[in-house]
């Protein structure tokens, strides 16, 4: 699947080091959506309840399509080891076991969030007022996941790098900001943190491992602009359907 690619004279260039290239993805953590206004304005405490519950309902359109997204790049993974860690993602999200309490998956954590902001479980599920363009921007990254070869999708998922950070400053700044909002609405930002932490260190060593050439390291890099890109767009989406 195309994506956008920046032509660079590479002809003889040597590929990177495993470190200069882990440095050149998470060099990209600069255009994160960690520093979108409307995250720094949310995070500052300048949303309104209104504001908090557009953001919720819009964002459970990305979290529905995780698994999805998911589950199309543990087809096209032919090796059992990596389907064996990468399906532990599906089980996160969808749940496990009994589906009760923690094993009941991140979605229904993200419905608690809902609950918590004011949002009744079944509106949330409706989809009512998810903005076209996050649709169209979570649609795109399912669409790429599930086209592009496994290994690049599996790149497309270090945007997750940087996110330990962002879970860690809603724990920090929604209490303090937003003391309407029952803490316990927070716990898929409390249970990612680890979790994402696993997920890196599979997608990072895959990352590193397939992409060995200098003009393949570049293109590594422009699809993790793309997801970069595609959060970029949610947020300049929900800012303006949440105005
Ligand atoms: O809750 C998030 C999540 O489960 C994932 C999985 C991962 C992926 O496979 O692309 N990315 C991701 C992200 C989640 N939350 C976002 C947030 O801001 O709360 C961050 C996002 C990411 O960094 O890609």
């Amino acid at each position: 699947m195309d994506i956008a690619t920046t032509p660079r004279p590479l002809a003889g260039l040597p590929a990177w080091t495993r470190e200069e290239f882990e440095a050149q993805l998470r060099d990209k953590g600069r255009s994160y959506h960690i520093h979108h206004p409307f995250n720094v304005r949310m995070n500052a405490g300048g949303c309104t309840p209104d504001e908090l519950r557009c953001w919720v309902a819009n964002r459970f359109y990305y979290q529905l399509c995780i698994p999805r997204k998911d589950a199309a790049i543990l087809a096209n993974m032919p090796e059992r080891a990596h389907r064996r860690l990468w399906v532990e993602r599906i089980l996160d999200h969808d749940g496990y076991g009994d589906y009760e309490g923690s094993a009941s998956g991140g979605l229904e954590a993200w419905i608690r969030l809902g609950e918590a902001v004011g949002i009744e479980r079944d509106k949330l599920l409706s989809l009512q007022g998810v903005a076209p363009a996050v649709r169209f921007a979570c649609d795109a990254y399912v669409n790429f996941a599930a086209k592009a070869p496994w290994q690049e999708a599996v790149c497309s998922s270090l945007t997750e790098m940087f996110a330990p950070q962002i879970h860690k400053d809603r724990l920090a700044s929604w209490p303090t900001h937003y003391p309407w909002i029952d803490a316990e609405g927070l716990g898929y930002f409390r249970k990612r943190i680890p979790l994402a932490g696993r997920d890196v260190e599979h997608g990072l060593q895959v990352t590193l491992d397939h992409f060995s050439t200098r003009a393949a390291q570049h293109r590594a890099l422009d699809i993790l602009q793309f997801k970069l890109d595609i959060l970029w767009t949610m947020l300049d989406a929900i800012e303006k359907a949440c105005q």
